[in-house]
């Protein structure tokens, strides 16, 4: 019975580990080569030369002079006089009658002198002087010339480099919804630029989007530029606008819907990429971006960081969604989408207007109805390319 757990377990095991297999088949590691733009500059190596101290210590030895105390032993000589008894004999006559006398002697004591002496231990000290070595530290130092080099750089260049990137995802598919999904780590920051599929919307709707991925994880969800449509491509109704129309890659409109779903998933930030039609590029970024409720789609965008000479997007936050067939804007005389020829998130009317006609020109003849942009050239000057971008900001 145990053994046919076992088995029943690791066949749900197998059949699991297959479908994220097969799940992840879509997402495996791919080498690409891929065109990456580095800056090259000339470069010119200057050199100079510059002193350094360096010290060090070395140790010298001197001599200090020193009192020093000697000592020797000295036997000293101790000498007094005594005086020793010593009997002598005295001779005398004893003449007890006349002319009669004796020769007698008597005894008697005399003191005789002695020399007594003794030897005692002392000690004589005496002050010498002497040298006493010490060792000193002493700092020694010197100016050590030092070659400096710098590189200087000058005439920066734009050069397109073929590199290869390594793309692993490594999120379950589900979790990926935007290209800032498909930027993995592989060794050094990788991403995958060109055209991915998204699930988009609740996961039993099945739906999916396309959406072209630029460097850095941004998701492309409007371009304009030079493929060969005509001048009036986007000259499309309210219902184009909203489901999305176009080609990723190429000139292409996400659709209303489809913005409102992902930015209202989570906190993007929008970048505007324009080129004018002499091949100068700039971009402006904006931290906060969301296409609001639905059914008016209205704008809201805030946290203009500069670029594009100005910021020609933030009027458009909190006005619908305006088309040549629904006029929503702020301009009670008439529908600012006919008039400028582009379906917009219009007031009264537009800072910008990058849904408009293409036509490629830096003189129009015309005013504000076609692909412009009021601080970056001005609104008779069509942009050769235009491109929003959007990404989660963290
Ligand atoms: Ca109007």
């Amino acid at each position: 019975m145990k053994r046919i757990l076992l088995g029943v377990i690791g066949s749900l095991l197998a059949l699991l580990s297959l479908s994220k297999a097969q799940d992840m088949a879509v997402y495996e590691c791919v080498e690409k080569v891929v065109m990456s733009e580095e800056i090259v500059f000339d470069e010119e190596v200057n050199c100079r030369h510059i002193y350094h101290e360096e010290c060090m210590n070395s140790y010298v030895t001197k001599f200090k002079s020193h009192q020093r105390n000697e000592c020797s032993d000295q036997y000293k000589k101790k000498c007094m006089i005594v005086y020793d008894p010593v009997p002598i004999k005295i001779p005398y006559q004893f003449c007890p009658k006349k002319d009669f006398c004796r020769n007698l002697t008597r005894l008697t004591v005399k003191e005789v002198p002695r020399e007594m002496c003794s030897m005692s231990l002392g000690k004589k000290c005496e002050e010498k002087p002497m040298l006493l070595p010490t060792i000193e530290a002493e700092e020694k130092c010197l100016e050590v010339p030092k070659e400096v080099c710098a590189i200087v750089q000058s005439n920066p260049r734009p050069v397109q480099k073929p590199v290869i990137k390594t793309w692993c995802p490594s999120l379950d598919s589900n979790d990926i919804r935007d290209c800032g999904d498909v930027l993995t780590v592989v060794g050094s920051v990788m991403y995958q630029t060109g055209i991915h599929e998204f699930p988009i919307g609740p996961p039993e709707s099945n739906r999916t989007i396309r959406m072209d991925c630029d460097e850095d994880g941004w998701s492309v969800i409007q371009s304009r530029g030079q493929f060969g449509n005509r001048e009036n491509y986007f000259a499309r109704p309210w219902l184009a606008f909203v489901n999305g129309f176009g080609v990723p890659g190429m000139e292409f409109w996400l659709g209303l819907e489809n913005m409102h779903l992902i930015t209202n998933s989570k906190n993007y930030s929008l970048k505007i990429t324009l080129e004018d039609t002499d091949g100068i590029v700039d971009h402006a970024i904006y931290t906060e971006f969301k296409i609001s409720e639905k059914d008016r789609y209205a704008l809201y965008v805030n946290g203009y960081t500069g670029g594009l000479g100005g910021d020609s997007f933030s009027y458009h936050s909190g006005f619908s969604f305006s088309a040549v067939d629904r006029d929503t804007d702020a301009w009670p005389e008439g529908n600012c989408a006919l008039r400028f020829r582009g379906a917009w998130w219009h007031g009264a009317c537009h800072h910008g207007n990058l849904n408009s006609f293409n036509k490629n020109t830096n003189d129009t003849g015309s005013f504000a109805d076609s692909i412009v942009w009021r601080d970056f050239r001005g609104y008779r000057h069509s942009l050769r390319s235009a491109k929003m971008a959007i990404k989660v900001l963290n």
